[in-house]
Formats: structure tokens, sequence, C-alpha cells
């Protein structure tokens, strides 16, 4: 039996986390669970699961839902810190949106938890400084992102000195063939309507840039110690291919299945053990094609700001991350365009001067001005750039 505290626990991989757990009552239990906002949710998921202890991020929120329970109910990132440690976890699911996930997972780490890890920015902004810390705790990172849990399944047990090259797939998003002038028109909504993945608002966004492809690239390096070098993308629209590992020989293993999050969540819990699934069974007599198409860095450049950021290292992703979170955030309230976005991140990098071998301070200090500069940058009128 695992214990297992989930930091965003009312999100898409908290809830589908959840479903995993309630369908497998033998191997795992919820213990903590930490939310941002959404208490009506937590509150249902508290009685659900029978969980000791939560926490939510929104402190008003969290004075709210202490009224409606008796167990433990923490506030802040302190108190999302308190769940990511209970002495009863073992494995800590981060599926937190955004930098606020660095903290609590090394937090985690600290106190010898397993993490199952969902939350990007930890390894774009951190990765250096996390699987260190992993290291020196004899701490396992498991994958929940499908790519990355793809290339893990591939790699498992051969060595990385066999490896030659990782091969990360992409949907290509919503705006795949697209030309440069349509691109200018994107509204909201197209922009969260995505052709294979129902996701959060952040990263289906994230998707559409393929900024969410350039952060896998970023992830892998650190996850798999592969240079970037040795990291290609490949335009994968019907996303059943997960991704795939050339070896020295030429020979290459790929991991396929239906597009469903239950099947990676469920891999980074019960690793090394495989359980049955409610995710689809793959046919693949219905599948009547699988192409795939080089990225196309010019229409989408957010994808090579990641491979720059990821390459010139220090605290350059970190500043890429936050840029990036304050330019989507400015997009879906309607401030700025969708081409914007890479255009604010460009800014934010182009303006900072990179730190090498940063501390975490450091890292989060250039977080914190990277968010400064791109919101300023979002607030002036980009249309000239
Ligand atoms: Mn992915």
């Amino acid at each position: 039996m695992k214990n297992i505290s989930i930091l965003g626990s009312t999100g898409s991989i908290g809830t589908q986390t959840l479903d995993i757990i309630r369908n497998n009552p033998k191997e795992f239990k919820a213990v903590g669970l930490a939310a941002n906002s959404n208490i009506g949710l937590l509150k249902k998921q508290i009685d659900d699961f029978n969980v000791g202890a939560v926490a939510v991020m929104d402190r008003e929120k969290a004075e709210l839902l202490k009224e409606k329970t008796n167990i433990n109910v923490y506030s802040g990132i302190e108190g999302i810190m308190k769940i990511a440690a209970l002495s009863e976890t073992d494995t800590v699911v981060n599926s937190l949106v955004g930098s606020i996930g660095i903290k609590p997972t090394i937090g985690a780490i600290k106190n010898k938890k397993n993490i199952a890890l969902a939350n990007k920015e930890t390894l774009v902004a951190a990765g250096s400084i996390v699987m260190q810390e992993a290291e020196k705790n004899n701490v396992k990172i498991m994958p929940i992102d499908s790519e990355h849990s793809a290339i893990f399944q591939c790699i498992e047990g051969k060595g990385i000195e066999q490896v030659k090259k990782i091969i990360i797939t992409a949907s290509g998003g919503p705006f795949r063939d697209y030309t440069k002038e349509k691109l200018k028109n994107i509204k909201v909504k197209d922009a969260l309507r995505h052709p294979t993945w129902k996701m959060g608002n952040k990263i289906t966004i994230d998707s559409a840039t393929l900024m969410n492809k350039g952060f896998e690239v970023i992830e892998a390096h650190w996850l798999y110690n592969i240079p970037y070098e040795k990291i290609e993308i490949i335009v994968h629209p019907q996303s059943i291919i997960h991704s795939l590992v050339e070896f020295k020989d030429n020979s290459t293993l790929a991991q396929l299945s239906f597009p469903d999050m239950r099947i990676p969540i469920q891999y980074a819990l019960s690793y090394p053990k495989r359980l049955e699934s409610k995710a689809k069974e793959m046919k693949l007599a219905e599948i009547k094609e699988l192409t795939f198409e080089k990225p196309n860095f010019e229409l989408f450049p957010c994808l090579k700001y990641a491979y720059d950021a990821g390459i010139r290292g220090g605290t350059l992703p970190a500043v890429l991350n936050a840029a990036n979170e304050v330019a989507v955030n400015n997009f879906l309230e309607g401030r700025i365009k969708f081409i914007d976005i890479p255009k604010t991140i460009s800014n934010a990098m182009e303006s900072h001067k990179i730190i090498k071998n940063p501390s975490l301070n450091q890292i989060l200090n250039a977080d914190k001005n990277a968010r400064i500069e791109a919101e300023v940058t979002a607030n002036t009128d980009l249309s000239e750039k």
C-alpha cells in the first residue's frame, strides 16, 4: 500500500490521480491533498477519500473550509509544503501549475518522499537543484507527463550511454497548419481547443504556442541526463506514439497508447508494477494512420527560446518559464495577442543577465524579476516590436 499526497488535487491531473486511487484501493491511499482555491471540490475529496490533512493556497478559502471540516486545514505555500512532507506520505504527486510547484517538490525530496512529477516548472526552472537533491536523498522522480513516461519506459534498464537520441512527440497543437498571418487573429477560445488532450487552461495555451514542448525538452534533459543536441521533437498529430528512444545501433523503441493521462499517472504510482487500467485498450486497426512532420520553429518561436534557454542554462530557463506564465496569463485575460506571447518571453530573456550554477534563491529571484519585466512588456504596445 502506497500513501499518496496530491498537490493540485482539484485540477485535471489531480482528479485523474484520485480516480486511479479510487479504482485501486488495495494499492493506494490518499493521505493529503492540496488545492489552490476550489474548496467545494476539495471538501468532496476530503469526504470521498477520508484524507487526514489538506492545504489551500488561498488563505481566505482555507478559513472557509475550516468551518466545514474537522481535519487539519493548512494554508498558503507553507501549508502546501506541510502536505508535501506529511510523515505518512510515501509519494507526492506534484500537479501544481507554475513555478509555485518548485519549493514543495524540493521540500518533499528533502523529506525522502518519492515524487510523481507533473509540475513542469520544477524541472524547467530548477532542474539542476532538484536532480541533485533527489540523488542526495535517494529519492525517485517519476514522470507523469506522457512523453517522459514514454521515454522512461523505453530507456528503463538500458543505460543512457546506449542512447543516441530521444525523440519527443508533439501533437502540434491547434494551429499546426496556420500561416504567420493567420496566427495574428487567434482568439482565446481557439487556443483553448486542443485537438487531442483535455487539460487545464495554462498548459493548453502552452501546447498551442508549443512552449509546452519546449519545456518537455528541458525536462527530458534533466530527467535523463541527456544533452540538448540529442533531444529532438517530431510532430505527430494523432498523439498515439508518446515518444521514442533511438539507440546506438539505430534501433528505435516507442511507447504507444490512446491518449489518456491515466496510463502515465498510474505507472508513475505503481512502478515497477503494472496495474489494470480504465483507459481504453488500443486497437491499431482503428487508427488509420500515424503521421509525422518536422516542427515549425519559425511559426512557433517558443520552441527556439526553450532550446536556447536550456542550452545557455543557469537562471535563463527560470526566466523563460516565468515570462511565459505572465504572458499566458495576460493572453488568457485578453490583454495581449497570441503572437505577443513569444515576444514577451524573448524580451525578458534578452534583458536577463544569466547566473551560472545558481542557488535556489537566485533562481527564485530570476523568476520574480522576469515576472516584473514580462508584466511591463505585456502592458506596452507590442505591435511595433
Ligand atoms: Mn506532455
